[in-house]
Formats: structure tokens, sequence, C-alpha cells
């Protein structure tokens, strides 16, 4: 079990979903939770097995992270 983190809003717009290893599946991902079009929660799959393994929140969108936990922060991108 992961942490839950907290976000801006509940909604989630990827902005960015990259794969950044090249093997067919995401592992990178940049989501807007709240609706303003700047991106304010990333994930990570940084082995390759498809789930989150490190989730950043910005809360306050400055660029700087706010909070980080391991899984995916009880907010699993959408296949
Ligand atoms: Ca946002
Ligand atoms: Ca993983
Ligand atoms: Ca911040």
């Amino acid at each position: 079990m992961s942490d839950s983190v907290e976000t801006r809003g509940d909604d989630r717009t990827d902005l960015i979903v990259g794969d950044t290893n090249n093997d067919g599946k995401p592992d990178l991902w940049a989501s807007d939770t709240d609706g303003d079009g700047k991106a304010d929660l990333f994930q990570f799959d940084t082995d390759g097995d498809g789930k989150v393994d490190i989730t950043i929140v910005d809360r306050d969108q400055d660029g700087n992270p706010d909070e980080v936990v391991d899984g995916d922060g009880g907010h699993a991108p959408q296949v």
C-alpha cells in the first residue's frame, strides 16, 4: 500500500504521457487535476511493470515538488 496524496482537484487530465524506455507502455505521466491546464501531478513507473512507483505533487504549481510518495498515491493512471 502506498500513501495517498492530496491533489489540487479531483479530475485528472493527462497532459503528457511518456514512454521513456520505449517498451510500448507508458511510464511517465504529467497530469492536471483541477482543470486549469497546468500539470500538478507527476508520476513515474521506474521498473517498467506498468504500475506507478513514484508520485510527485506540485500543489501550488510553482515547478517545485511539494510532496513525494512511493506508489501511485491513490491516483492510478487510467489505462
Ligand atoms: Ca492544474
Ligand atoms: Ca512500476
Ligand atoms: Ca510546488
